[in-house]
């Protein structure tokens, strides 16, 4: 069966002899020329009577050739437009900055696994700006929108861990936008999509971490907060529960504690309390955190102090 890279290639290889075929062809006879009419064998310009056959057939045969490019680009365009009927469905979240992979079952990853020689269908999504989903391995590339729904499809032929990039500049951290496809045998997957363990290189899930900090991972929240202290795009989770916050609500500084209310207005309307000398970039999770998540969360955040 054809494969996304099998079909880019064609189409690459195609178009690039085509042009080193014209490249030497022109050259050649520009040379020739060159030599074989040049002024010093022909002093006296001859007139030459218009041939209409020439014309025509240097017009046609290029364009006859050309459109064979385009042909074979179509073919290519129709292929990977068109996701098999039988594909497996991921959805893939995409938000300043990293990527989020649900799976029909509702299993959420910040790395994509996906079984080995099956159709894999990705449906794309942004909840902030525009995000490019580009894998380069497989040559495919389509960018994700909010509110419009994309997609894109492949069907991973090896094993192994290949990466994720963005490819659209967007924003602060958009060269940290990075994610993991691992292609694992089958059986594999179906273990790690029911939550067993398995083991593949590099996966943050693969260690075993406190629930909450798994989750801070999962939604991307550490593209912006460090757990260890460093200030990023936001402030630092160490030491955060309890202290005391200099926030701006609705314009009005004031001092308030780190409790859990104020964590969780955080997380679901990050715009109500801002924190002081920080700017109001922080996306609202409420869609992509639930109650008893935010509570995992800040469990963990009270192990921080
Ligand atoms: C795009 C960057 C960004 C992402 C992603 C992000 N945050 Fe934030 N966050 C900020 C910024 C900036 C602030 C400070 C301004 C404010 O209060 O809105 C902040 C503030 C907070 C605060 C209050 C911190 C304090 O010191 O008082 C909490 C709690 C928080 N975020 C939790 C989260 C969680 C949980 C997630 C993941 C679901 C997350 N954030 C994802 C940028 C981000
Ligand atoms: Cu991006």
């Amino acid at each position: 069966m054809a494969t996304s890279t099998a079909v880019v290639n064609g189409a690459f290889i195609y178009i690039l002899a085509f042009a080193a075929l014209l490249f030497f062809l022109i050259v050649f006879f520009m040379a020739f020329y060159l030599v074989r009419y040049r002024r010093a064998r022909n002093p006296v310009p001859e007139e030459l009577p218009e041939n209409a056959l020439i014309e025509v057939i240097w017009v046609a045969a290029p364009t006859v050739l050309a459109l064979t490019m385009f042909l074979y680009g179509l073919t290519g365009f129709k292929f990977l437009r068109h996701a098999p009927p039988d594909s497996y469905i991921v959805k893939v979240h995409s938000r300043q900055w990293s990527w989020l992979f649900e799976y029909p079952n509702g299993k959420k990853s910040p790395d994509m696994i996906v079984p080995l020689g099956k159709n894999i269908k990705c449906e794309l999504t942004s909840s902030d700006v525009i995000h490019g989903f580009y894998v380069p391995a497989f040559h495919i590339q389509q960018n994700s929108m909010p509110g419009i729904k994309t997609f894109v499809w492949f069907n991973a032929s090896a094993l192994g861990s290949n990466y994720i990039l963005c490819s659209q500049y967007c924003g602060l951290k958009h060269s940290m936008m990075l994610a993991k496809l691992i292609v694992v045998p089958p059986d594999q997957f179906e273990i790690w999509l029911k939550g067993g363990k398995i083991a593949f290189a590099d996966n943050p899930l693969a260690v075993n971490m406190p629930p909450g900090e798994t989750l801070l991972f999962e939604r991307g929240c550490v593209s912006c907060h460090s757990v260890e202290g460093a200030t990023m795009v936001g402030p630092t989770f160490k030491g955060l529960f309890g202290s005391h916050v200099r926030v701006s609500t609705a314009g009005k500084l004031r001092t308030i504690t780190a409790d859990e209310d104020y964590i969780k207005r955080s997380i679901v309307d990050p715009g109500a309390d801002i924190v002081d000398g920080f700017p109001n970039t922080m996306p609202s999770a409420r869609d992509v955190l639930s109650d008893e998540e935010i509570g995992k969360i800040t469990d963990y955040l009270k192990a921080l102090r």
